[in-house]
């Protein structure tokens, strides 16, 4: 039987998709067509982003999964209308973008790499840079991205502890779980990384009172949501010194408002939600191996735990 793979990613996402995705279901033996339209009742797989206008999932009576192309669900994960298994995306090129991110903005605090950049001349003033055992980096969140950047960082040497809904075991890693667990490791955390989802618990959790319990002076990578920062908590712990830096790459309003302060600030460094991209070739083989797995009453890969929100 043909399987009907509605592409609902929003503009362009389905052209790009459309070749490496063909190849993956063909390696895996599927025989499939992948459409922008389709009458809902004939729809078995829907392939979705943010993006995409489709917002009521009622009509997919017969659609097995929905899977999205983006780690991050919050937008579809409390839609009321949806009904079938949501699988968020999971896949190595996201992995390694994000640990090529966070470990770069991290070496760039822990080497202290802006005082040179912006050396002044003749300003000759050599002063040891600490090793990296000695540079301790917190990680809040230690699911698919965020275990692979602590693991990343500990090879690099790092003092690394994270944090994480459950208790959880890695090597080389101190890891600290729950609400009684979140002050120590912001205590200990000169660098923090923060890649969590974005869930009403989550939701401003890097706030005033987070914040000061952070060394004074620490650094902060965010590539996790705009919406776990509290703004201005972390604006006026930029301006008094209790934050040295940050690097923020998620944002409550993307693009970010030319007027914001974040572009003004001067110890505030801005990406444009770049930290790690989902590239079509490789998310197509994953999303191939999924549909393949539920065709053969496999269970889903990554399925998100709906009363959890990710
Ligand atoms: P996962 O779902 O694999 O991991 C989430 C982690 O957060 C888990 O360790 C989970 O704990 C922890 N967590 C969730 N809620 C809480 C809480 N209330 N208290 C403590 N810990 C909590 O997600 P990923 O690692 O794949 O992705 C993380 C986020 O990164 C995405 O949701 C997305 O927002 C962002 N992202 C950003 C990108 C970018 O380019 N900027 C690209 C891709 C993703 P536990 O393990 O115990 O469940
Ligand atoms: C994602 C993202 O969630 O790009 O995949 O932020």
């Amino acid at each position: 039987m043909t399987l009907t793979l509605l592409f609902a990613a929003g503009p362009g996402t389905a052209e790009t998709y459309h070749a490496p995705l063909t190849e993956a279901l063909h390696a895996e033996g599927l025989d499939a067509r992948i459409v922008t339209e389709a009458v809902p009742e004939a729809v078995d797989y829907i392939l979705y982003a943010p993006a995409s206008p489709l917002q009521d999932f009622t009509p997919y009576t017969r659609t097995k999964a929905v899977l999205s192309l983006w780690a991050g669900v919050e937008r579809i994960v409390a839609n009321p209308t949806l009904t079938q298994p949501l699988a968020r995306m999971v896949d190595p090129s996201l992995t390694r973008g994000m640990v090529e991110y966070v470990c770069g903005h991290g070496l760039r605090y822990h080497l202290g790499m802006d005082a040179h950049i912006h050396a002044r001349p003749g300003a000759w003033e050599p002063v040891e840079p600490p090793l990296a055992p000695e540079r301790r980096v917190g990680v809040m969140g230690l699911g698919a991205l965020g275990r692979a950047c602590a693991e990343a960082l500990r090879d690099l040497g790092f003092a690394v502890s994270g944090w994480s809904a459950r208790a959880k075991a890695i090597e080389g890693v101190t890891c600290h779980h729950g609400p009684d667990g979140l002050k120590t490791l912001l205590q200990g955390s000169e660098i923090l990384v923060t890649l969590l989802p974005h869930t009403p618990e989550t939701e401003t959790i890097v706030n005033a009172g987070t914040l000061a319990l952070l060394p004074q002076g620490a650094c902060l990578i965010n590539p996790g949501r705009g919406a776990l920062i509290d703004d201005d908590a972390l604006l006026a712990a930029l301006d008094n010194g209790q934050i040295g830096h940050a690097t923020l790459d998620v944002f409550r309003t993307e693009p970010l408002p030319e007027a914001h302060r974040y572009w003004h600030h001067p110890r505030v460094t801005i990406t444009p939600h770049i930290a790690a991209t989902t590239r079509a070739a490789s998310a197509a083989r994953v999303l191939a191996q999924n549909i393949a797995r539920v065709e053969t009453g496999q269970p889903l890969l990554h399925e998100v735990a709906r009363a959890r929100g990710y």
